[in-house]
C-alpha cells in the first residue's frame, strides 16, 4: 500500500491545527500509520531538505523547522502521495485553492503550516529518514470495505 510522509511544521504545530490535518487526512478515508511530535536536530532538517541546499530560502527553511515542535506521521491509501499534496494545497498559501490545508489556513510562504512528499519515491526516503521501522504499525481499518470498492 502506497506511504506518504506528513509533517505539521512549527507553525502549524503553534496555531493548533496539528487535529484539524489529522482530520482531514482521516475524513478523506487515508489511514495513519505513524505519528510523532519532535523538535527537529539541524541534522534532520538539513537532510530532510537537502534538495534545496543551494536556494535562497533553505538556512531561514531549516531555522524555521528547527525552532520548535512539528507533528511528524505516515499515512497508507491508494494514491495517497498526490493525494495529501491536493489536499495540502500550493506552497504559497496566497494562491492555495480556499479548501486546502494552506488555502483556507495560511497567507506566507515561509509559514505554510505542513509538509507533504512530493511523490512516491521522495515518501520512501522521507518515511525511511524521520520513522524507524517500528514506529509504524500498518493496519487495516474494519471501516475498508466503505472507503474501497
Ligand atoms: P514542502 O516541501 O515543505 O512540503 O513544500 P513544497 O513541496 O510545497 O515546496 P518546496 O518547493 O519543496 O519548498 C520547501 C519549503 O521551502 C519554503 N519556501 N520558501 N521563500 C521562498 O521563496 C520559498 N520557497 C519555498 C516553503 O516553506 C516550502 O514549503
Ligand atoms: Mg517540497
Amino acid at each position: 500500500m502506497e506511504r506518504t510522509f506528513i509533517m505539521v511544521k512549527p507553525d502549524g504545530v503553534q496555531r493548533g491545527l496539528v487535529g484539524e490535518v489529522i482530520q482531514r487526512l482521516e475524513c478523506k478515508g487515508f489511514t495513519l500509520v505513524g505519528l510523532k511530535q519532535l523538535t527537529v536536530s539541524r541534522e534532520l532538517a538539513e537532510s530532510h531538505y537537502a534538495v534545496h541546499k543551494e536556494r535562497p530560502f533553505f538556512k531561514s527553511l531549516v531555522e524555521f523547522i528547527t525552532s520548535g515542535p512539528v507533528v511528524a506521521s505516515v499515512w497508507e491509501g491508494d494514491g495517497v502521495v498526490a493525494s495529501a499534496r491536493k489536499l495540502i494545497g500550493a506552497t504559497n498559501p496566497l494562491t492555495a485553492e480556499p479548501g486546502t490545508i494552506r488555502g483556507d489556513f495560511g497567507v506566507s510562504i515561509g509559514r505554510n503550516l505542513i509538509h507533504g512528499s512530493d511523490a512516491i519515491e521522495t515518501a520512501q526516503s522521507e518515511v525511511a529518514l524521520w520513522f524507524e521501522d517500528g514506529e509504524l504499525s500498518s493496519w487495516k481499518p474494519s471501516i475498508t470495505p466503505w472507503i474501497y470498492e
